[in-house]
């Protein structure tokens, strides 16, 4: 009815259906880590005939969950997918397989597919086909929905989005340490969805000696993150909330390699490991070495770690270059003190020309807080 790739009327029509996918592909958020979170809208005589989304790690893909639940001949029918249909077998059979056996005519696509299984050979299969197969739709949209996993696909390291609250003059505490609270509700209740977006969350010991926090995600349907504590020299309590809950939130403790091979160390590491904890030795000049452990968490299938760090970790963290992405969390409230910490400390840089800067970066009003997103250049 409409001509292909032609007019604005259409134009506006393919976006609005693969807006709907994008909504549909974000209700597998937290639950397809280390894969994408896809959606699928079919569509038939200007009509949505099905819909379905990838739902679970390891379960059917999008594109399948669409075509299989379809109570209507899906025959000439259009396909709207957030992401290029895969081709290989992997944990489930290929999509391009079931979208040429429902007869689909046209595939509208949003982002390529960057995993090499992939990577262009599931478009190709399908105009092979003579399926009519259009891409980039919502391009944008689509690659940030899954900027974790075109990261961990390409690095096959995590994702680091770098977290913090502060005031409006610059401290994450008091000068007496309390920190009870920088932010209002409406942001602490989206950081706590933040942790269940995420595989890993990751603090300095330092934080766990302070508060002895859970770090867990605290609302309704939300999956615990793995839970990383970067302590060199393994001084974790074994009666921190973190250690007590080991056996049920997979938790690691990085350490140096020296403290992981030292003799005194031995009966701590064994009650450590007794209560549920992986531990994972980095060698470096000075304590954890957070390039070999990112490379040794995204071994693990960590795609994407959420640093709530102290000011120590945080500097580290930028000094290494592993920081992919900041939420900056400013309260509008002033507290001075010299010895008040702040969200970034260590030697810090000596000229402003030097400065880490952020690109893309947007904000957002939270009640009466203020989100600064951005990504590190
Ligand atoms: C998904 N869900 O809806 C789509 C994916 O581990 P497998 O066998 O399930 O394959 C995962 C790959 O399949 C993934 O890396 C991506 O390239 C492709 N598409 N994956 O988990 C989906 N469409
Ligand atoms: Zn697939």
């Amino acid at each position: 009815p409409w001509k292909l790739g032609g007019s604005d009327f259409f134009m506006q029509k393919k976006e609005e259906y693969m807006r709907r996918a994008l909504e549909l592909a974000r209700k597998g958020e937290g639950h397809t880590s280390p894969n994408p979170m896809v959606g699928c809208v079919v569509v038939k005589d200007g009509r949505i005939i099905s819909e379905g989304y990838h739902e679970k790690y390891g379960e059917f893909h999008a594109e399948r969950n669409a075509l299989t639940r379809c109570t209507e001949d899906t025959a000439g029918a259009d396909l709207y997918v957030t992401l290029e249909p895969c081709c290989h077998q992997g944990k489930t059979p290929p999509c391009t397989d079931i979208i040429i056996e429902k007869k689909i005519a046209r595939v509208f696509v949003g982002s390529m597919d960057s995993n090499p299984l992939v990577a262009g050979k599931g478009v190709q299969i399908l105009r092979d086909h003579g399926i009519y197969v259009e891409t980039g739709i919502l391009d944008a949209e689509c690659r940030k929905l899954n900027e974790v996993f075109y990261h961990y696909i390409a690095t096959k390291t995590p994702f680091v989005v770098m977290k913090y609250a502060m005031t409006l003059d610059g401290k994450i505490a008091c000068a007496t340490g309390d920190s009870k609270w920088v932010t209002g509700e409406i942001a602490r209740t989206q950081v706590h969805r933040m942790r269940g977006r995420y595989r890993g969350i990751m603090v300095g010991i330092g934080t766990v000696l302070a508060d002895d926090p859970m770090l867990n995600c605290r609302v309704e349907g939300g999956v615990d993150p793995v839970r990383i504590i970067c302590d060199s020299n393994l001084h974790i309590p074994t009666e921190s909330q973190i250690v007590k809950t080991a056996s049920d939130i997979e938790t690691i403790v990085a350490c140096s390699q020296e403290a992981l091979e030292s003799e005194r160390k031995q009966e701590k590491i064994r009650r450590l490991k007794e209560a549920g904890i992986q531990i994972i030795g980095t060698e470096g000049a000075h304590g954890v070495n957070l390039v070999e452990l990112m490379k040794k968490l995204g071994g693990q299938n960590i795609d994407s770690i959420l640093l709530e760090g102290g000011g120590t970790l945080n500097a580290s963290a930028l000094e290494d270059g592993i920081v992919n992405k900041v939420y900056a969390y400013i309260a509008g409230k002033l507290i001075g003190g010299m010895d008040a910490r702040s969200p970034v400390e260590g030697m810090g840089i000596d000229r402003m020309a030097d400065a880490i800067t952020l690109q893309n970066v947007e904000i957002e009003k939270l009640g009466d807080d203020f989100c600064i997103v951005g990504y590190v250049k």
